[in-house]
C-alpha cells in the first residue's frame, strides 16, 4: 500500500472525522467487523459503479493477491478498512468473478490486528508444495504481504488450504525483513520463475526495488536492486514484474512501479519499464519513464498470478489518487469510497515510429456485461451529431465505441470528433475529444461536474495526450463509463486515461460529434447499455449479501487467449 506513514493516516481520519458517516478507528479490529460473513452493502446509491468492484462499505484501496484459481474464478483482494471511510486499520477484503466484472463479496480473508495493518501483497499458487504447507493438495494458496507496525514494516506469509478464502498465519513470521529494518520497505509481489520464487518490493523511500529469490516462500535472499528509475516521486510501492507478450515477437518482461506522491499530474501514477529479467537481474530497455494511464486515477495496478502461458496478462488498478481519495463525496452521501478500474488485458508493442515501446491495455472481454443489443449505431456519421437518451439504461453504465477509417496521410487530416455525456436536469457533463490535425491531442474533461472538482483544488479537471494518428490512416476510440467513472482507450488501448467525476444530477444523454472531417472519413459509432452486475445479485431488500454460502458457486469461464 501506500501511506506516507500511520501518522499520516490518523491525521487523514482527523481531517476527515467530520464528514465521514462512519466514526474511524485504527485499532479495533473486531468492532464490528464480521469474521464469517462477507459485509453486506447498498450498491444502489447513485455514484456507485454498476461493472466496476466498489467495497460493500468504507474505505478501499490497491488491488492485492490477484490470482485466477484453477476453477476459472478470478479472486480480487484488496486493501479495506472496515470501519471507516478513509484508510487505517487496513485489512485484506476479497471478492470473487467468473467474467471480472460481476464480484461476489467473499468475507475478509486476512485480518489486522490491534497493533498491526495489513498492508499491500500479492498470491501464489504452490502448485508443487514447495513451501510445505500443503501435503494433500496442487492448489495450495500462499499470500504475501507487509505487516505494517509503527516500528517495522515487514513482509509474512499465510495460508490457505480452501483455495483463498481463509488463511493460517505461519508460525515463522517473518519471513523478510529490511537491513537495518525498516518501516519503509513494503508491497512484495511475487511471481514463479522457472525453478525458484521471485519477489519485487519497495525500499520506497529508497527509490529501489529490491529483487529477491526463493525456493520455498520461507527463505528469500537478496539477488539484485532496481535503482532510481524512470520518474521518482516521492516514494516508489506497488512493484509488478511480468513476463509479457510482444506483438509480432519474443515476449518481453515488465516492470511496473507506482509513485505517490510525485506524478506529473500531481499524486499518484503507475509507470513501466519493458526490459529483459534473467532469475535474478532486472533491465530496462531504455532510460525512458513511460506512463500508464493519461488521467489521474489509476494506482497501485497489479497483474493477476496463474494465467495460463498462451494468455496475455490481465491488470488491474485502483481509481483513485491520494490527493483526494479520502475527500471524495461518496464517503459521506453513500457510506463507500473508491472502486477498482477495469480488467484490462495487456501486452507491449514497439514501432518503429515515434511512438517506440507501449503497454497496450484494452478492457477485458465485455461481452458478458453487454445488453443484448446497442442503444444506438452510425456506421458514417459524416459532419454531424448522434444524439441518445440513455435514462432507460438502469445501470447508467454504457460501453461506447467510434471506428474512423478512411483518414487521410497525417498532415492532410482536419476536423475533430467530440463526445459528451450530460444531465439533462443539472446541465452538467463529461466530456472528451479528438483532433485529426496538428500533434492529435486528445482531450478529456470532468470540469463541468457541481460539487466536488469546485472545493478540492488537487481534483484536476482536464486531461490531454498526443495520440498519432496510425499510418494506416484509422483512429479508434473506445470508453466505459459507468456512474462516477470514466475510462477511455484510444487505438486499441495505445493511450487509455481514468478520471472520476461525482456530479449532482444523473448523467442520462449521449453525444458524439463531429465536425470539419475530410470528405473520405468514415465515422462509425456504437454505443452499449451495459447490465448491472450489482442490480442482479441484489435481495430483495435492495442489499448485496455476498457469498454466505459455501465458495465458489458457477461453471468455468474459458480465459482470452490471444495469438501473438
Ligand atoms: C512445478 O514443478 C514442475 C516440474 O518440476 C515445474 O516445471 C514447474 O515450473 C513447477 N511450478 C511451480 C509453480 O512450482
Ligand atoms: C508437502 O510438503 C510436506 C512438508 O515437506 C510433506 O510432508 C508432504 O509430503 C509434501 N507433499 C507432497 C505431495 O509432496
Ligand atoms: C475447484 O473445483 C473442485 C471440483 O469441483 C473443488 O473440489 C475445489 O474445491 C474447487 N477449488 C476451489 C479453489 O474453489
Ligand atoms: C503472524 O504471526 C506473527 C508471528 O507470530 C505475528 O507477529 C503476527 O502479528 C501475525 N500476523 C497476523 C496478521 O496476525
Ligand atoms: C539494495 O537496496 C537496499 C535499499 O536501499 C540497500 O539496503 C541494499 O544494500 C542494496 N543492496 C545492494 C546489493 O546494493
Ligand atoms: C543475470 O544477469 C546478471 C547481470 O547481468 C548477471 O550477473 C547474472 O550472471 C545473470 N544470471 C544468469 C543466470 O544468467
Ligand atoms: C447516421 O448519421 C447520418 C448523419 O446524421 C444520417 O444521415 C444517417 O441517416 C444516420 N444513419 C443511421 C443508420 O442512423
Ligand atoms: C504498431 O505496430 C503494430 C504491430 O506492428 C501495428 O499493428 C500498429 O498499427 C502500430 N501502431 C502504430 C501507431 O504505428
Ligand atoms: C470539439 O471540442 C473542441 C474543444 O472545445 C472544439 O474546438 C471543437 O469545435 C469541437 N468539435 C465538435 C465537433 O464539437
Ligand atoms: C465536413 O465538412 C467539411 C467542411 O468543413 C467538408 O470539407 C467535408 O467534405 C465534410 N465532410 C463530410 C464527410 O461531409
Ligand atoms: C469497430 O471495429 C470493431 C473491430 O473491427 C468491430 O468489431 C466493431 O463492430 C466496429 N464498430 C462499428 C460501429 O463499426
Ligand atoms: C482437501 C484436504 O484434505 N485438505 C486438508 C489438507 O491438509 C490440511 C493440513 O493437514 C488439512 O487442514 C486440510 O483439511
Amino acid at each position: 500500500m501506500l501511506l506516507l506513514s500511520l501518522a499520516f493516516a490518523a491525521m487523514a481520519v482527523a481531517q476527515n472525522a467530520s464528514t465521514s458517516l462512519t466514526p474511524a478507528t485504527t485499532t479495533a479490529f473486531d468492532a464490528g467487523v464480521p469474521t464469517d460473513a462477507p459485509i453486506p452493502g447498498d450498491y444502489n446509491g447513485q455514484w456507485r459503479p454498476q461493472v466496476h468492484f466498489s467495497p460493500p462499505t468504507n474505505f478501499m484501496n490497491d488491488p492485492n493477491g490477484c490470482f485466477l484459481d484453477g476453477n476459472g474464478t478470478w479472486h480480487l483482494y484488496y486493501q479495506y478498512n472496515p470501519t471507516a471511510t478513509v484508510a487505517g486499520n487496513q485489512h485484506w477484503g476479497h471478492a470473487t468473478s467468473k467474467d471480472l466484472y460481476t464480484w461476489q463479496n467473499e468475507k475478509i480473508a486476512i485480518f489486522a490486528t490491534p497493533d498491526s495493518q495489513i498492508f499491500s501483497g500479492s498470491i501464489v499458487i504452490d502448485t508443487n508444495n514447495t513451501s510445505g504447507f500443503f501435503p494433500n493438495q496442487t492448489d495450495g494458496v500462499v499470500a504475501i504481504y507487509t505487516l505494517n507496525t509503527a516500528a517495522e514494516q515487514t513482509q509474512e506469509i499465510a495460508y490457505s488450504f480452501d483455495g483463498g478464502y481463509t488463511f493460517t498465519n505461519y508460525t515463522s513470521n517473518p519471513v523478510l525483513r529490511a537491513s537495518p529494518p525498516s518501516n519503509q520497505f513494503r508491497d512484495p509481489k511475487v511471481i514463479w520463475y522457472e525453478d525458484h520464487w521471485v519477489m519485487v518490493i519497495a525500499y520506497s523511500q529508497e527509490f529501489v526495488i529490491g529483487i529477491f529469490t526463493s525456493p520455498d516462500l520461507k527463505e528469500w535472499t537478496h539477488a539484485s536492486n532496481f535503482t532510481s528509475h524512470g520518474l521518482l516521486g516521492l516514494q516508489y510501492e506497488c512493484p509488478n514484474l511480468v513476463s509479457m507478450p510482444v506483438l509480432g515477437g519474443d515476449s518481453m518482461w515488465l516492470m511496473a512501479i507506482s509513485i505517490n506522491p510525485g506524478a506529473p499530474l500531481g499524486g499518484s501514477i503507475t509507470e513501466y519499464f519493458p526490459g529483459t529479467f534473467n532469475g535474478t537481474h532486472f533491465e530496462a530497455v531504455d532510460a525512458a519513464a513511460r506512463i500508464a494511464d493519461f488521467g489521474k486515477d489509476s494506482y497501485a495496478g497489479q497483474f493477476f498470478y496463474g494465467l495460463p502461458e498462451e494468455a496475455d496478462p490481465v491488470f488491474i488498478a485502483w481509481s483513485s489518487n491520494w490527493q483526494y481519495a479520502q475527500q471524495v463525496p461518496t464517503g459521506p452521501q453513500e457510506g463507500w469510497r473508491s472502486a477498482m478500474g477495469l480488467p484490462r488485458r495487456s501486452y507491449l508493442v514497439n514501432n518503429a515510429t515515434r511512438t517506440g515501446w507501449a503497454l497496450i491495455s484494452v478492457p477485458y472481454d465485455l461481452t458478458p456485461i453487454l445488453l443484448p443489443s446497442p442503444l444506438i449505431t452510425n456506421s458514417s456519421l459524416g459532419n454531424s451529431t448522434l444524439l441518445a437518451d440513455y435514462s432507460s439504461v438502469s445501470s447508467g453504465a454504457l460501453y461506447f465505441r467510434v471506428n474512423v477509417t478512411n483518414l487521410p496521410p497525417l498532415a492532410q487530416a482536419t476536423g475533430t470528433l467530440n463526445f459528451t455525456f450530460s444531465s439533462s436536469s443539472t446541465r452538467e457533463s463529461v466530456s472528451g475529444g479528438f483532433y485529426f490535425s496538428g500533434d492529435n491531442p486528445f482531450w478529456l474533461s470532468r470540469q463541468n461536474v457541481l460539487g466536488f472538482s469546485q472545493t478540492n483544488p488537487f481534483f484536476t479537471d482536464k486531461f490531454s495526450v498526443g495520440n498519432v494518428l496510425n499510418p494506416d490512416g484509422t483512429f479508434t476510440l473506445e470508453g466505459v463509463i459507468d456512474r462516477s467513472i470514466l475510462e477511455v482507450f484510444l487505438d486499441g488501448g495505445r493511450n487509455s486515461a481514468t478520471a472520476t467525476f461525482y456530479p449532482e444530477g444523473v448523467l442520462d444523454t449521449v453525444e458524439v460529434r463531429t465536425s470539419g472531417i475530410n470528405e473520405e472519413t468514415v465515422v462509425a459509432v456504437e454505443v452499449w447499455g451495459l447490465k448491472s452486475t450489482w442490480a442482479e445479485q441484489a435481495s430483495e431488500d435492495g442489499i448485496v449479501y455476498g457469498n454466505v454460502g459455501s465458495s465458489a458457486s458457477g461453471n468455468a469461464t474459458q480465459v482470452v487467449r490471444r495469438k501473438m
